[in-house]
């Protein structure tokens, strides 16, 4: 093994209800009944040309960032572009994707309660269609706010990120105009924000057998540092063209089910294949991206150890619930907003726009589940695998060959030698257990890819065929 395969090594073993829309008169709803007692006033309507349900003007400081409450305030700024790319697609060929950032779902904003949000969508000059940004971390005026951002310019609006929790953001379209397109083809990501006092420890069930052979309660406390995942729903709809399929989206009648912007994002590739003993043949049953030549859209797994706090931030864009179930596992607490919800539950359901936070720990080393429970969509992308512990004979076997096993080992995971995907894993917090290593994973452009690579995650469709020819 040459010099640059150890240092992979060491790396990897570490509403608008714009005024477009709205703005649009009411006149013929307002009829003359409503305003008998005062026929000045319906004259002044008349001659206006109309009722005007919103008056733009009024709300010119929507958003506004000259604030004199933000003044002791932490300042984040969130920079977004709203852009065109096509990006590829299951089965083959790409779809027409619309995107913030080049990234399917957007970048994640991550700030702490009480934090001012700066927010500054970018439309380049080149784009066909105006977008707009529709935070709901927000508590402000949706006229003008999220209203359309026209190609060749930008828009900034600011607000107090007042309550703790995991929020969605998405595109508002042209004021609301192809909303649905713009957040089906992949305008949509979260906001995280921390409570301003910290997460709270976590209680696990369990049960003990005591000195007098009784069966006791057992209950076991873990920090509220956790080993942090995203995982954001959403359906797709899509003709064979890739474009929309807005037929498709009134009869709800999915043609993927996303998981970070990917149908079957987390599900074994290849490189598993080969190192648990079966070159060339699928130990899943569903490997859809499966080529070291799909680089950063080759599926990759989730690995974490056993015994660690897990905290998963989940958001379900689509409109479809999510019966989000972990086939093997507990949910040991659920979050909503910032009240907790249950603890101690097999599944927990997310309406549309909707989200939790779901805190676990991984009992028994062994290859868990995550699912929408929804048999539509877990056939059609809403399979998610964690492989907890180290529980695969074969592959121990093989990293002990190829002399990458102790990343694993020191670790108690396959991501101290493969690392975790770059997308499921949030910005990192106050309270973030940090992964030991990243690989590079998006449904995303070459650039953002090339991001993450500089930024320290493993290409790992480079390093892994290096290594087994450098073992070889
Ligand atoms: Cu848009």
């Amino acid at each position: 093994m040459n010099k640059r395969m150890n240092f992979m090594f060491t790396i990897a073993a570490i509403a608008v209800m714009g005024g477009a829309l709205f703005g649009s008169s009411f006149t013929s709803q307002m009829t003359g009944a409503a305003f008998s007692t005062d026929v000045n006033a319906l004259q002044k309507i008349h001659d206006m040309g109309g009722l005007e349900l919103v008056m733009p003007a009024a709300f010119a400081e929507g958003g506004s960032c000259d604030s004199a409450e933000y003044a002791d305030r932490t300042v984040v700024e969130f920079p977004l572009t709203g852009v065109s790319i096509d990006l590829p697609r299951l089965g083959g060929g790409t779809f027409s994707a619309m995107t913030f950032s080049e990234q399917i779902p957007g970048p994640t904003l991550r700030v702490t309660q009480g934090d001012v949000v700066k927010m500054t969508l970018t439309v380049p000059s080149g784009e066909a269609t105006p977008h707009g940004n529709d935070m709901h971390a927000s508590q402000v005026s949706a006229v003008p706010t999220f209203g359309a951002v026209q190609p060749g310019t930008s828009k900034t609006y600011c607000y107090i990120a007042e309550v703790p929790g995991v929020y969605k953001y998405h595109c508002s379209g042209v004021n609301i105009a192809a909303m649905d397109q713009h957040v089906l083809q992949g305008m949509y990501g979260i906001a995280i924000v921390d409570p301003i006092d910290g997460y709270s420890k976590l209680a696990v069930e369990k049960t003990q057998v005591n000195a007098n052979g009784d069966v006791t309660r057992d209950r076991q406390f873990h920090s509220g540092d956790a080993l942090e995942w995203q995982i954001q729903y959403n359906q797709m709809y899509l003709t064979d063209a890739g474009t929309y399929d807005a037929t498709a989206m009134f009869a709800h009648q999915t043609t993927y089910t996303a998981v970070n912007g990917q149908p079957f994002s987390y599900v074994p590739n290849e490189i598993h294949n080969l190192l648990n003993g079966h070159p060339g043949t699928n130990i899943f049953v569903a490997q859809p991206w499966n080529s070291m030549d799909l680089h950063q859209y080759q599926s990759q797994l989730l690995f974490t150890p056993t015994g660690v706090h897990n905290r998963i931030f989940i958001e379900n864009h689509g409109n479809e619930p999510v019966f989000f179930h972990i086939v093997g596992e507990i949910l040991d607490r659920v979050t909503q907003g910032s009240r907790v919800q249950s603890a101690g539950t097999e599944t927990w359901l997310l309406g549309g726009s909707q989200n939790m936070i779901v805190d676990l720990v991984f009992d028994e080393p062994g290859i868990y589940a995550g699912v929408n429970h929804d048999y539509a969509a877990i056939y059609t992308g809403a399979a998610t695998i964690w492989v907890a512990g180290l529980p695969l004979p074969v592959i121990n076997e093989t990293a002990t060959a190829l002399g990458v096993v102790q990343g694993a080992v020191d670790t108690g995971m396959y991501a101290g030698v493969l690392g975790n995907p770059y997308d499921a894993i949030p910005p990192y917090g106050e309270q973030s257990i940090h992964h030991p290593a990243k690989n590079v994973h998006c449904m995303c452009s070459d650039a953002v890819a090339a991001a993450q690579a500089a930024e320290g995650a493993v290409e790992l469709w480079v390093a892994v065929p290096a290594i087994i020819a450098a073992a070889s």
